[in-house]
């Protein structure tokens, strides 16, 4: 393999799981090894209802995709083995991998179920070249699981994510610094974080169709055409990416409270109860450590298991349950597109009289700004969800989980 990454520059792995919940049942099943197995079908109601959640790669090859409605799976794979989600089972294993990989550094950021980011630049020493550490990786989570994983390696997060996809399953791809560019260069926009459909779309009408095209493109006149961030948006299609790793430990600096549904929901009834609870909760956490905060962010985990995370941050601080609550409903209001909604938390940080804390006041990385210009102009949706852009906080792969 090409020359890794260039002593100096960071070192950052991508690593997720492949087909991932229908890998554990075919790893729990033997019988199920070889065979298409399709993971999301209800067994109350048969094969007319529900969608898939995902499919192994026997079962891709008929055409069935995550996303896809169970009845349309089962015209394509009518052969194939339909399974319900074992969500308590899958979220053990996850936790299971987040464990091994944090044996290879403390920068270990869980992005979903099935996925994390490490930053091992400072691994290498102790460990060897990122390459060399990525094996180790892929071999130790088939040692503790008996799962395989596909593994990026890059300078970036935004390459390595990209890198982990493209050789699936048990992939391993190093993009060297300094070829990122000609990585990208061929791929369509729409793998590019922070270019949803409706952007794919204005830049296809515009003749940019390529990563390539796109980081050959003049900013200014992007700007002007498009009205998009158009120099940060080149700078990532030119692989320019200087979002951190950010660690799980980051949390521990604010005081909150998760809640999971027994069943996702969409009744605003219980949505709006159970975050009046939650913020009732953070409230007398914070009045109880005689804390008082600036900042309120909200975790929003939808069915899909996309998980996005807002922070706002009040003029004084505040104990107040009402005070939190009516920031979190904001918040809420800003996230939730109707969706089912599968986990809902709410932290306080920025305790009275200390400085901010850092988690919640960075300057917004390049990736983070874009996305916000893009969704002003476009609207919600113009972006990928948060599979490709992990937010501030933590949007890891623990179930319901409390602190304080
Ligand atoms: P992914 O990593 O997107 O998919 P995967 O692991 O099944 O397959 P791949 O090899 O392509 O990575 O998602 C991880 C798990 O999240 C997946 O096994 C099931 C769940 N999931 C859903 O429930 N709904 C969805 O729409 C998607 C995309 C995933
Ligand atoms: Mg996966």
């Amino acid at each position: 393999m090409a020359d890794p990454i260039a002593a100096g520059a960071r070192a950052i792995l991508h690593v997720d799981m492949d087909a991932f919940y229908a890998a554990v049942e075919q790893r729990d099943r033997p019988e199920l090894r070889g065979r298409p197995v399709i993971v999301g079908a209800d067994p109350r109601r048969g094969h007319g209802r529900g969608v898939v959640a995902t499919a192994s790669y026997e079962a891709r090859r008929f055409g069935v995709t995550s996303a896809m409605p169970i009845s349309q799976a089962y015209r394509l794979c009518p052969k194939g083995a339909y399974l319900p989600v074992d969500m308590e089972k899958y979220s053990r294993v996850s936790d299971q991998v987040m464990q091994t990989l944090r044996r290879f550094t403390d920068l270990v950021e869980p992005v979903s179920i099935d996925e994390a980011f490490l930053d091992v630049t400072r691994s290498r020493r102790a460990l060897g070249e990122p390459e060399t550490i990525a094996r180790a990786l892929k071999e130790a989570i088939v040692g503790e699981t008996r799962l395989t994983a596909s593994v990026g390696v890059a300078c970036s997060k935004l390459v390595a994510k990209i890198a982990s996809d493209m050789r699936k399953p048990d992939g391993l791809v190093v993009v060297p610094a300094g070829t990122e560019a000609a990585f990208l260069a061929p791929l369509p926009v729409r793998r590019l974080w922070g270019v949803g459909p409706k952007l794919e779309e204005t830049l296809l009408q515009a003749g940019i169709h390529t990563i390539g095209d796109l980081a050959g493109c003049d900013s200014a006149r992007l700007e002007r055409r498009l009205g998009v961030h158009g120099h940060d948006l080149v700078e990532l299609a030119r692989g320019v990416d200087d979002r951190p790793v950010r660690a799980e430990a980051d949390e521990a600096k604010s005081v909150g409270q998760e809640h999971t549904f027994g069943a996702d929901t969409a009744d605003p009834k219980v949505l709006r109860a159970t975050l009046l609870d939650l913020a009732d909760g953070v409230a007398r956490r914070l009045r109880s450590h005689g804390l008082t905060a600036r900042t309120v962010t909200l975790k929003y985990r939808d069915e899909d298991f996309e998980t996005v995370t807002r922070a706002e941050t009040f003029e004084a601080d505040t104990h107040a349950g009402e005070a939190i609550f009516k920031v979190a409903w904001r918040l809420f209001a800003g996230v939730h597109a109707g969706k089912r909604v599968r986990l809902l938390g709410i932290y306080a940080s920025g305790f009275g009289g200390t400085p901010q804390l850092p988690l919640f006041t960075e300057p917004p990385s390049r990736a983070d700004r874009v996305r916000d210009v893009l969704e002003e102009r476009f609207g919600r949706g113009a972006v990928t969800g948060a599979s490709l852009l992990p937010q501030p906080g933590r949007p890891g792969a623990s179930r319901s989980r409390r602190r304080g």
